[in-house]
């Protein structure tokens, strides 16, 4: 009986209905299903098989952008429950993520940020225009493994190498794993500063944090 809720849960994430998934989720709870079982054996199940879709280009931005949408409602409803179980998901990881100084590009950053939350990892997300000073304070704060940066133009893309040298200056640039991404973001320019991991998209944002920790 649980498959077959299970099944439908993962359906309303591939389908993008935060609705469905929300009163999904709500039904879980009132059957007795474990929020954390929900999660990982229900609409996590939905989330890998829209990112996987994604990747092989048979599912596109809008349909990735709703299955976020859809995971971030089922967990909105299955979060409190865990903390009040005290069962708590595991996480893989913290991570700060933003946007850097001068650049107010939002949609890309949240999509990462939501994806990596779906897959298990702590997102703690300071939005756009945000100050090198602020994420290494952020990043202090909650000892975060990882640090995103998104920066969609070309003449932002240079705080990326402003955080990445305030922590070198700060001693601090063993502590944390520094990720980046956006459109102008190539592969020339991670080795030029240096960072510790990069991706095109939010899938693949995901497989780079989880090697970043050690994961794969
Ligand atoms: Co802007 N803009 N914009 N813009 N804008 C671009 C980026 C631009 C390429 C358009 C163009 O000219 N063709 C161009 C940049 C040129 C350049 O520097 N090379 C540009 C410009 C010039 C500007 C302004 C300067 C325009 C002006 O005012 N004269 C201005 C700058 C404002 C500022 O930031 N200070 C500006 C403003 C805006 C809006 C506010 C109107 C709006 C943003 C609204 C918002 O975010 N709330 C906007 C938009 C929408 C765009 C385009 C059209 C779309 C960006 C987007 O959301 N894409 C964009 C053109 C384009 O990219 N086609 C453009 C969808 C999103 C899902 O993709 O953000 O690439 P993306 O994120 C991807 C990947 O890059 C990656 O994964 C994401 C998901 O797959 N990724 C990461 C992103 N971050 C990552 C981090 C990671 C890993 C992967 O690890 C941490």
């Amino acid at each position: 009986m649980n498959q077959a809720h299970f099944e439908k849960m993962s359906q309303s994430i591939v389908n993008g209905d935060p609705v469905l998934a929300t009163s999904l989720a709500q039904n879980a709870l009132d059957m007795g299903i474990d929020p954390l079982d929900a999660i990982t054996q229900g609409f996590v199940v939905g989330v890998d098989l829209v990112g996987a879709a994604f990747s092989k280009g048979d599912a596109y931005l809008p349909e990735l952008v709703m299955a976020g949408e859809a995971m971030k409602a089922a967990v909105a409803v299955l979060e409190p429950e865990m903390h009040r179980r005290g069962t708590e998901r595991k996480t893989l990881g913290k991570i700060v993520l933003a946007t850097v100084e001068g650049d107010i590009h939002e949609i890309g950053k949240s999509l990462v940020g939501t994806m990596l939350s779906a897959a298990g990892f702590e997102v703690f997300d300071l939005g756009v225009n945000v100050s090198t000073a602020k994420i290494i304070e952020k990043s202090k704060e909650v000892k975060a493994d990882i640090i995103g940066l998104s920066a969609l133009l070309t003449t932002t893309m240079v705080k990326q190498k402003e955080v990445i040298n305030s922590l070198i200056n700060a001693g601090l640039r063993s502590a944390v794993k520094v990720m980046v991404g956006g459109a102008p973001v190539t592969r020339e320019w991670v080795e030029q500063i240096q960072a510790d991991g990069y991706s095109e998209d939010a899938i693949g944002a995901v497989d780079i944090a989880r090697q970043l920790v050690g994961l794969s």
